[in-house]
């Protein structure tokens, strides 16, 4: 009776081990799994909350050692402080290598104040890794391409926002100090925390001359008096003092610079684009990044996270720069553009100079015009999501981040309005929202619009260029002389090079060649009924092919010595990536 027991009970333990060992876990069969998501994930995470630059590595290294075939990591570089800029690199690793898969790049979080980025990259990282073995788009989506992932692009910032004072606002950039007023002095006159709680709130005073009132239904809100309307408060501005006696008050802060003007496509002088630094690629993050981009030419679509505002940008930047988005490449732009206006609730299609304002030296456009990468940059949270509805206000004017506030965050957002003694002011009172308020969402939300701008990135990602042979032709000539006609289509709707790459032969161009048989000549067909083919005369068992476009393709030919069979066609694509056939 022992033994009956021990042995069920090693049977037991045996497909227990078993179960385990199967690529599903079997909680993720039925049941608690929630359609789409993980149920049961080998890396635990909450994504109801901001992560700081430890938890952000951390992500990173238990990604690794959960899935050693599908995640690494790297340093890209260094940040001004010192911190490692991490870079996941995701793939099935055991399909094929990684530099010969189209690419996708993504970051989050150059501007630092804007906290989603970063949060929607690591969801990104987690999701594809947490479901490769479960949701068979993923998988397939793992073996056929390599995604880049920078969580964050700008770690010194992010630590800043977090664990110092700021406003919403702050701090948008890195912590290379620099002389905001000229006055020889860095840093002098930051932001001060009156009260020490760790947000940089609005000062405001009594005045019978005072332009603003406070809003009888949310109080803490203040609004401008219009018309004849006698208002009760001047306002100060934000939380601080004159600390080196200027007489200006919060006029040296900490990297007030913007990293997103540091990118060598268009770059201009701070006098031109504000933000601007010395020369396009001062910052050591930015430098970091570029090496990356310019090493990895399989990078054929990229992703970078901002917030606010609810949109899909593309470039250009500025108006000068609209006659190199050609028709052709517009298109594939509209493609995905207009599908993510459906995925994403609330968040519009639009283009950097027309819609938002003009951008010189930013990445989007170093990625689309230097590098020929086709990039979207999504501007993360809308007032559209507090209530599913079109604001008629914008972000600062109206009551309805106030309404949200009171109503399903139960007053968590604003900090109410209070006395302080300040030194040049005198009795003054502090208050308003808060700095993790109004740009950032709310906590319950973060994980539904990172979800939803993820795929809008996976769209992206998916259409970058699938090379297929698609058929492969013989036919025999006169004498011993074969001509082997191959028809190479991209399935997808990107092309293996943009226009503009194109034109200005940014990338090499796709190579279609034969191996294992004597070539005796190669050509392009370029119509097979009218008999028009263009012969490449040097080298022409490898044909060199510009461009296949997005639903495309093309069809190549050469005329061989012998029989053929056995010979391997061979396609190489920078953003392609390769596929061969062998010739039966
Ligand atoms: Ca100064
Ligand atoms: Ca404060
Ligand atoms: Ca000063
Ligand atoms: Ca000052
Ligand atoms: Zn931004």
């Amino acid at each position: 009776m022992k033994k009956y027991i021990l042995l069920s009970l090693l049977s037991f333990v045996f497909w227990v081990t078993n179960a385990q060992k199967s690529d599903i876990a079997p909680q993720d069969l039925n049941g608690i799994r929630a359609i789409g998501s993980p149920a049961n994930p080998k890396v635990k995470m909450a994504w109801d909350s901001y992560h700081d630059y430890a938890q952000v590595t951390q992500l990173g290294r238990d990604l690794v050692k959960a899935y050693p075939n599908l995640v690494k990591m790297e340093s890209v570089g260094k940040s001004y402080e010192g911190r490692d800029i991490w870079v996941l690199t995701i793939s099935d690793f055991n399909s094929g290598e990684v530099e010969n898969k189209p690419g996708f790049y993504i970051d989050g979080g150059i501007h630092a104040n804007e906290m989603q980025g970063v949060e929607v990259a690591m969801y990104t990282a987690w999701y594809l890794a947490e479901s490769f073995q479960t949701i068979k788009f993923i998988n397939t989506l793992l073996k056929e391409k390599v995604f880049y992932i920078v969580m964050t692009i700008s770690p010194d910032g992010r630590e800043n926002f977090i664990y110092k004072s700021n406003n919403s606002n702050t701090s948008r950039s890195g912590m290379r100090p620099f002389d905001n007023d000229g006055d020889g002095l860095v840093n002098e006159d930051k932001l001060d925390d009156l009260d020490n709680d760790g947000h940089i709130v609005m000062m405001r005073r009594k005045s019978k001359t005072g332009r603003w009132k406070v809003d009888t239904k949310y109080p803490t809100r203040m609004y401008q008096v219009k018309g004849d309307e006698i208002g009760e408060y001047e306002m100060l501005g934000y939380e601080g003092v004159d600390n080196d006696k200027d007489g200006l008050v919060n006029e040296d802060l900490i990297g007030t610079y913007d990293p997103n003007r540091d990118w060598g496509w268009n770059w201009q002088p701070n006098y031109v684009q504000n933000g601007a630094l010395f020369y396009p690629g001062t910052l050591p993050e930015t430098r970091a990044i570029k090496a990356f981009i310019v090493n990895h030419p399989n990078i054929a679509g990229a992703q970078s996270y901002h917030n606010f505002g609810g949109m899909f940008l593309r470039g250009p930047g500025a108006a000068e720069d609209d006659a190199l988005f050609s028709s052709q490449d517009i298109e594939v732009y509209d493609n995905i553009g207009k599908l993510g206006e459906k995925m994403i609730p609330g968040y519009n299609y639009f283009v950097i100079h027309k819609d938002l304002y003009t951008v010189y030296g930013g990445e989007i456009d170093f990625l689309s015009l230097t590098r020929g990468i086709f990039t979207f940059s999504n501007e993360l949270m809308t007032s559209y999501k507090l209530f599913n509805q079109k604001s008629t206000a914008g972000r600062w004017d109206n009551d309805e981040f106030n309404e949200f506030d009171k109503y399903l965050l139960f007053g968590d957002g604003y900090l109410e309005w209070k006395t302080f003694n300040h030194p040049q002011f005198g009795d003054i009172e502090i208050g308003g929202p808060k700095k993790n308020y109004i740009r950032n969402h709310p906590g319950f939300m973060i994980q539904e619009d990172a979800h939803r701008n993820m795929a809008f990135s996976l769209y992206h990602a998916y259409q970058t260029p699938k090379l297929e042979i698609i058929g492969i032709e013989t036919e025999k000539l006169s004498g011993d002389l074969v001509a082997v006609t191959a028809t190479v289509m991209n399935t997808r709707i990107i092309p293996t090079h943009s226009l503009h790459d194109v034109k200005n032969k940014i990338e090499r161009p796709n190579y279609i060649s034969l191996t294992g048989s004597a070539v005796v000549a190669g050509m392009t067909v370029q119509n097979e009924d009218l008999n028009l083919f263009t012969e490449q005369k040097f080298t022409p068992e490898t044909i060199a092919v510009p461009n296949i476009e997005g639903m495309g393709n093309v069809k190549v030919r050469w005329i061989v010595k012998g029989n053929p069979s056995g010979a391997t066609v061979k396609v190489s694509s920078a953003k392609g990536g390769t596929v061969s056939d062998k010739i039966k």
